[in-house]
């Protein structure tokens, strides 16, 4: 692969803030100094007056996804070439066992999608069946595969979620084993109590998903999954946090020095459950697990990431398009036109991550640019056995660079994104500081407007021992 070389750019990592030329030759970071000369055969970058970025770690994403009768509607190609215009050079994706089959076939049925990626991806296991084999294949997938996270639903009875004893186990043998156990943390059975009340009530509006999902419920799985995970000796990753009470179990754990880590998203930072009270049937947008919470829940997701509390800001992009599209109803969420408990849970994001984090974090509320690094591509990689391949930008590392302009104003408008989805949270919003051109190992795939990538050029990550911040 020819070289590529990005001069007089600012690099900024999470603990460095210096100029200088960096040199990526095969993939790999060569070379970082001053004045570095290369022959003609090298594609040069001018990175002056733009941030050196390392590429977006995004370790929240659903494509292609089944879930119940619906699908998420972007393939790996349009999901990860969103995620590349947006900044994001890594993806961990999430891939289902189905029940009654092992999870090596799931892993089998992810890669056949995943081959048109455009960025590199890695799988955490979504663990749907835990039983005396599933347990053993748990350690073949660590082992042999590289997949070294798992996720499991303590919400969605009868669908997703496994009971307490299965959780155990299932985080027993991940923590024996290097992996780290992801938990989406919400109690299922009360939850479903609530919504068939409300159902039976006739109230169908997509509000009601929110009131069904209220954050106590939050707060009371992520106690139970911290205390289960500490019996297992397991570091624990809570998914999606989204409520005050779910981060007071966090950061209660953590002042005891237990291993529990913790992510929130884009959405639960920056919007509030009065979208739900949007006319018609729009508040259907922002129907995604865990609901919007009122504003009081958002000072404490910005406490959780100052005091690192919070370590990660991931997307949990699980697309299904507002409108019925070409490809059909099952991915749109007119599926609950007539009750918000049909409603597809998910929302499109991945695009917007690093803007709009870069905007409301750096420029609008004084973090520094490592610390915006760190929660979006170290501190993830880190965690999830990826670091220091990706996360940063050193010899040796990746050649996966972001050129951003921390000052460029401009509007988010879904028309201009590269999702299939139909739809953005954040129509409209102004923010500053843009992604300008992005590099996956060497190669510059976003140039401006404009897709110099392809399909099928990202790479399979295979991961080392995830769950801890070494
Ligand atoms: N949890 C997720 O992580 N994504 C989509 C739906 C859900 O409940
Ligand atoms: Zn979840
Ligand atoms: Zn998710």
């Amino acid at each position: 692969m020819a070289a590529t070389l990005i001069r007089n750019g600012r690099i900024v990592t999470a603990v460095d803030d210096y100029t200088a030329d960096i040199l990526v030759k095969d993939g790999k970071v060569e070379t970082i100094g001053r004045n570095v000369q290369v022959g003609g055969d090298v594609e040069v970058h001018d990175a002056a007056g733009l941030l050196v970025l390392p590429g977006g770690v995004d370790v929240h994403t659903h494509l292609d996804w089944e879930f119940g009768p619906t699908y998420t509607v972007d393939t790996f190609g349009t999901g990860t070439k969103s995620a590349a215009f947006g900044g994001t050079t890594t993806l961990i994706d999430f891939c289902n066992q189905t029940a009654g089959f092992s999870p090596l076939k799931g892993l089998e049925n992810w890669h056949k999608r995943r081959e048109s990626a455009c960025v590199d991806v890695g799988a955490h296991m979504i663990m749907l069946d835990v039983n005396d084999q599933s347990l053993i294949d748990m350690k073949t997938l660590i082992a042999k595969e590289g997949v070294t996270s798992f996720k499991l639903f303590m919400a969605y009875p009868g669908v997703l979620m496994v009971d307490d004893g299965a959780l155990f186990k299932a985080m027993r043998v991940a923590g024996g084993n290097g992996a780290m156990t992801c938990i989406h943390a919400e109690n299922g059975p009360v939850i479903q109590v609530l919504v068939q009340e409300a159902v039976a009530q006739g109230l169908k509006a997509p509000k009601y998903h929110a009131s069904t999902r209220p954050s106590i419920l939050e707060g009371e799985a992520t106690h139970r999954a911290i205390r289960l995970a500490e019996l297992a000796g397991a570091p624990l990753y809570i998914v999606h946090l989204s409520a005050g009470e779910a981060l007071h179990a966090v950061t209660e754990a953590r002042d005891r020095g237990i291993p529990v880590h913790a992510e929130t998203c884009p959405h639960y930072l920056f919007l509030t459950a009065e979208e739900y009270e949007r006319p018609g049937f729009e508040g259907a947008k922002y129907v995604m697990t865990p609901p919007l919470r009122d504003h009081h829940h958002q000072h404490q997701l910005w406490r959780g990431l100052k005091t690192d509390d919070l370590q990660v800001v991931s997307t949990d992009h699980c697309p299904f398009c507002f409108n019925e599209q070409p490809y059909g109803i099952k991915y749109s969420k007119q599926q609950g036109i007539d009750s918000f408990s049909k409603i597809p849970n998910g929302a499109p994001g991945v695009e917007t991550r690093l803007p709009l984090i870069f905007d409301g974090a750096v420029t609008k509320n004084g973090m520094s640019i490592n610390r915006f690094v760190e929660i979006t591509s170290t501190a993830p990689a880190k965690l999830f056995g990826l670091f220091p391949r990706k996360g940063t930008i050193a010899v040796g590392s990746d050649g996966d660079i972001v050129l951003f302009d921390p000052k460029e104003q401009w509007t988010i408008r879904a028309a201009e994104q590269h999702s299939r989805i139909d739809y953005t949270l954040f129509e409209g919003r102004p923010v500053t500081g843009r992604v300008k051109k992005v590099f996956l190992r060497g190669q510059c795939i976003v140039d401006g407007a404009n897709w110099r990538g392809r399909e099928g050029m990202g790479q399979y990550l295979r991961r080392a021992e995830s769950g801890a911040i070494r």
